[in-house]
């Protein structure tokens, strides 16, 4: 009983890269369906205003951001490595490059593709996520840019799969291979009828059946009403603070990712490492939570005590 419980929805790729980290690990989770679209009221009260997914809970521990769940799966159990070579830069290098350029050209391929299909309700959404206009008719025009970028980065995958080997790292699978593989689950999932302008035979192809066949590890089903309920019977892991950051030690801050979803998430900094900072929140109904956050690409900010 491994105790994980991921929010998420089917269709999101972030979880996606989760969910084969769990076959990758052979784990044990259980899903928490949440909405696509805000509002969350079945996760916002869990993170303190975190709205994107996917957030992976462990009793009252909350984790947002695939960065930092990867990391922490990693942390927490044995069994096959996230991190085959041994190490975890090439995987967190290559998620910054995923996660990041790959997935705004997958983002641009997709809802340009789809065109009048997008729900409007989803375009609404995603322009108060982003503060941006998610505008689908220039991401219909910029499509053929959008899958040049993605046969480029195709590319640079063939090119490091040339020497034969089964998976990024070598042998084995690992969170490089899961940030690599998710954004064209999410392309193929959602315009099947790009698979075949972007897919060639150089290794990739092969590549990405072999991902696929990983699975997702033994998934459960859970409601949001359960995943409160373990969360409010449990205690939070404990935590320590830095020497570096003994000035923001027990004090109030608020943190907030700097690339969109920017909702900040306010409480009292109780512990924090040099990859991530967490947050003690006192929740009506919950009781004590602790909501963890990755350093990279989130701001941390005393909020006045
Ligand atoms: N850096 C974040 C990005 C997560 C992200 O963008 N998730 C998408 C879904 S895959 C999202 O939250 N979209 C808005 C929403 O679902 O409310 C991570 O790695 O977890």
């Amino acid at each position: 009983m491994t105790g994980i419980i991921l929010h998420e929805y089917g269709s999101s790729p972030f979880s996606e890269k989760m969910r084969i980290c769990f076959g990758i690990k052979g784990l044990a989770w259980s899903a928490v369906d949440q909405p696509v679209i805000m509002p969350k009221p079945d996760l916002v009260p869990l993170t303190g205003g975190y709205r994107r997914i996917p957030v992976m809970q462990i009793g009252a521990d909350i984790y947002c951001d695939s960065a930092l769940i990867g990391r922490e799966l990693e942390r927490r159990f044995g069994g096959p490595s996230l991190y085959p070579a041994g190490s975890s830069g090439f995987a967190s290098a290559v998620e910054q490059w995923c996660d990041k350029g790959l997935f705004q050209a997958a983002v641009i391929a997709i809802f340009g593709t789809l065109g009048d299909q997008v729900d409007p309700a989803f375009v609404k959404d995603r322009e108060a996520l982003s503060g941006q206009p998610f505008n689908i008719p220039a991401m219909k025009a910029m499509v053929p840019f959008a899958l040049s970028q993605i046969r480029a980065h195709i590319a640079l995958l063939a090119d490091h799969l040339a020497d034969g080997r089964r998976f990024l790292e070598g042998d084995a699978p690992g969170l490089a291979d899961a940030a690599a593989y998710y954004n064209f689950w999410f392309i193929f999932n959602f315009c099947p009828v790009l698979v075949d302008s972007l897919m060639e035979n150089d290794g990739v192809d092969d590549w990405y059946g072999r991902v696929t066949e990983i699975g997702h590890g033994a998934r459960a089903v859970m409601t949001p009403a359960e995943a409160i309920a373990i969360a409010r019977d449990a205690e939070p892991a404990p935590t320590t603070v830095l020497p570096a950051d003994a000035e923001l030690a027990g004090r109030r801050v608020r943190v907030a990712a700097t690339d969109y979803g920017c909702d900040p998430v306010e409480g009292i900094l109780i512990g924090s490492t040099r990859s991530s900072v967490t947050l003690r929140r006192e929740v009506d109904g919950i009781g004590t939570l602790a909501v963890h956050f990755p350093r990279l690409g989130f701001r941390i900010e005393r909020a006045g005590d």
